[in-house]
């Protein structure tokens, strides 16, 4: 089944009382929720994605087969990056093309890695340890890989990259102290100084991060406001067409540095689609960074609501 929608969601079309110039109903793809849950499952499956291990190199085969599978001109670009504890890690960011002649263009992105603490684990004594990442990381990429099968199967009108970004959560553990703020997403402050095509250019990007977790609301973030409040505008009125206002909710949340931050000081105005709860003593969804962050807690009606705004997002485009 495909839902129709005006082209533009959010934009002109669906108020605009003017006739045909720039209303034109399009198709857009069914986004199949079960697929995406079926993603999460698939990398956690791999086990720890942290730079380094067998797990995360095969984790970013398998990554970027899919993404070749679905029809993208797919980019690994490796570098060894140095974490905030000096260990050197081997990342890779994938980046998968579709219609790379295009100069319309948009991008999408999650981070793929998952994180080597559990810095919120209620037990102490396992805080040390490795994360599924399950909502931290796999969600996110759930999504996009759905998505890419789609546009594979019918492609927009615009260009689209999708980034999966590694290293977005080697940042320094809390016992580290300090600020920390820019040992995190690593993969994507590589990415911005060292573009995989010289010039590149998209009109906008759209950052998801931990968008599975059963019942918790996506707020205005901050940078996000900051840097392309248009495209959060869009995005959230789009969302309000499909029904989902009781989940991408009309009000500010707080300031996170996560990848869109340096996308966006990369000359991409980018927003960050990211669970927000504000009665969580992180701000995050409540098992954020704990070993609860596993499949148990993934709701694939969560990973639907933002697959199917994403698609009419992507497909109201010109
Ligand atoms: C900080 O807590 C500084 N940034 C959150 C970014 C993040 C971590 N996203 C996923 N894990
Ligand atoms: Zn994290």
């Amino acid at each position: 089944m495909a839902i129709v929608l005006c082209a533009g969601c959010g934009g002109a079309g669906m108020v605009e009382s003017s006739p045909a110039t720039t209303i034109q109903d399009v198709a857009i793809p069914a986004f199949n929720a079960d697929s995406a849950y079926a993603n999460v499952a698939r990398q956690v499956g791999f086990g720890f994605r942290i730079p380094g291990t067998d797990s995360h190199k095969a984790a970013a085969q398998w990554l970027a087969d899919e993404m070749t599978r679905y029809g993208a001109e797919v980019i690994r670009q490796q570098a060894d990056l140095t974490a905030y504890d000096g260990t050197q890690l081997p990342i890779c960011n994938i980046i998968a093309q579709f219609s790379p002649e295009k100069n319309n263009r948009i991008l999408l992105a999650a981070h793929w890695d998952s994180r080597p603490y559990a810095d919120y684990d209620p037990d102490e004594a396992y805080r040390n340890k490795p994360i599924d990442g399950a909502n931290d990381g796999a969600s996110g990429v759930g999504v996009l890989l759905e998505i890419a099968r789609l546009i594979g199967k019918q492609a927009p009108a615009l260009g689209v990259d999708i980034i999966l970004f590694d290293a977005e959560d080697y940042g320094a553990p809390e016992w580290v102290g300090g600020d920390t703020s820019s040992t995190w997403a690593l993969g994507s402050q590589y990415w911005a100084t060292h573009k995989h095509k010289p010039g590149y250019r998209a009109r906008y990007g759209i950052l998801l991060d931990m968008v599975g977790a059963s019942g918790v609301g996506f707020y205005r973030e901050y940078f996000s406001e900051r840097y392309a409040s248009h495209i959060v505008n869009k995005v959230w009125e789009c969302a309000a067409q499909l029904g989902y206002d009781g989940l991408f909710i009309n009000e500010e949340g707080g300031a996170i540095t996560d990848d869109h931050l340096y996308m966006n000081q990369a000359g991409i105005p980018t927003i960050d689609i990211i669970q927000h709860d504000p009665t969580s003593d992180t701000g995050f969804f409540p098992q954020w960074h704990t070993h609860e962050d596993d499949m148990a807690h993934i709701d694939a009606s969560m990973l639907d609501v933002v697959g199917q705004v994403l698609l009419a997002v992507i497909y109201g485009e010109k």
